[in-house]
């Protein structure tokens, strides 16, 4: 279910407020329009009434208001909004009106004390599911230390923007520890339709980040909690989709692993043991069709006669350099006929 600006009231939230650490308590709170103001809108909760111990409060409650671009962020410092004694807030802000920005919220309560309570869950201006992902690359990937390269990273050739223009999105600064630019899918398992589509950051140590390269809760915004599949797609390597349909929703997501179980990947021979217990993608298909093929030998063909350098799709070993070493990473691939699952 979407929430648009101009959509009266329409969703409700139960959190839960923690104080003392003893006991727990209940309250809503609803984000919405304003009625003329495309750039404003209103964030209204109830009250919190009672203290934890189910006593009224006898002293002003404060809500501490945070904001922030990401559906799966956590509230802190630099996200923070603002405060009130009221039940509601209008934010005025030029991000509302961008039609390729979203903003999401999360409201604390914090007493006369300063007892802050758990946070409430997130909503915004669209719904949002999350999903949590751990994936290796072979290209890059060591076994000694069981992490990837970020030479492109520490090199400066990693661009700060996203590779996959499906999924248009730059960064201002490249977060530490970056290996490469990712792309995932979530597609409706009946139609195989992709329904939402987001490039993130995949760390060294195979885990896929928001920009800021620490939240490992990825939003994908535009559609609601529902069965997806997932899909994983690099710009050198064969693409994978998780192998049971999976369920994603709004709240926080357990870690999908695909480094550490071959029957996490949808199709026989889908991933490569990249040493002993270790699993990933394997690469070598340039040209992204699913096929380890001429195709992706022509390309590497032609970027090795033309001595092309840095952040090149027919990279294959991640050196920034083509040559035969590249090469025989497809060859190999070629010669166990390996191919996308993807179907
Ligand atoms: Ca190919
Ligand atoms: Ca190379």
């Amino acid at each position: 279910m979407f929430i648009r600006k101009n959509d009266p009231l329409k969703r409700i939230w139960h959190i839960w407020i923690r104080r003392w650490l003893v006991f727990t308590f209940s309250y809503l709170w609803t984000v919405g329009p304003t009625a003329f103001c495309q750039d404003a809108a209103t964030i209204s909760w109830k009250p919190v009434t009672q203290d934890t111990s189910g006593q009224m409060e006898t002293e002003p409650v404060y809500y501490h208001i945070y904001c922030d671009t990401i559906p799966g962020f956590s509230p802190g410092m630099n996200n923070y909004l603002a405060a009130t004694t009221d039940t509601e807030y209008v934010h005025t802000d030029p991000r509302l009106a961008d039609p390729n920005t979203d903003l999401f919220y999360i409201v604390k309560a914090v007493d006369f004390w300063g007892n802050q309570s758990a946070s409430s869950d997130t909503v915004g201006e669209t719904g949002f599911v999350l999903a949590s992902v751990r994936i290796f690359l072979e290209s890059p990937y060591h076994a000694d230390g069981d992490t990837m390269s970020t030479m492109f990273r520490d090199e400066n050739l990693l661009p700060l923007e996203t590779p996959y223009a499906e999924a248009a999105r730059a960064v201002t600064e490249m977060p530490v520890d970056v290996t490469d630019w990712v792309w995932l899918q979530l597609r409706d398992p009946d139609t195989h339709m992709v329904v939402a589509q987001e490039s993130f950051l995949l760390k060294k140590d195979g885990m896929v980040t928001e920009l800021d390269g620490v939240n490992q809760q990825l939003g994908f915004t535009g559609i609601d909690a529902g069965d997806y599949e997932l899909i994983v797609r690099h710009r050198n390597h064969l693409a994978v989709m998780a192998r049971p349909v999976l369920h994603f929703d709004d709240n926080t997501a357990a870690l999908y692993d695909f480094s550490a179980d071959s029957s996490a990947y949808y199709g026989k021979d889908a991933t490569k043991e990249l040493e002993n217990g270790v699993w990933g993608l394997w690469a070598g298909d340039i040209s992204q069709d699913g096929l380890i093929s001429d195709d992706d030998y022509e390309s590497w063909r032609l970027a090795s006669q033309q001595g092309k350098t840095g952040y090149q799709e027919q990279d294959l070993n991640f050196d920034g350099i083509i040559n035969t070493k590249d090469y025989l990473i497809w060859y190999r691939a070629r010669l166990s006929g390996v191919a996308g699952k993807v179907p």
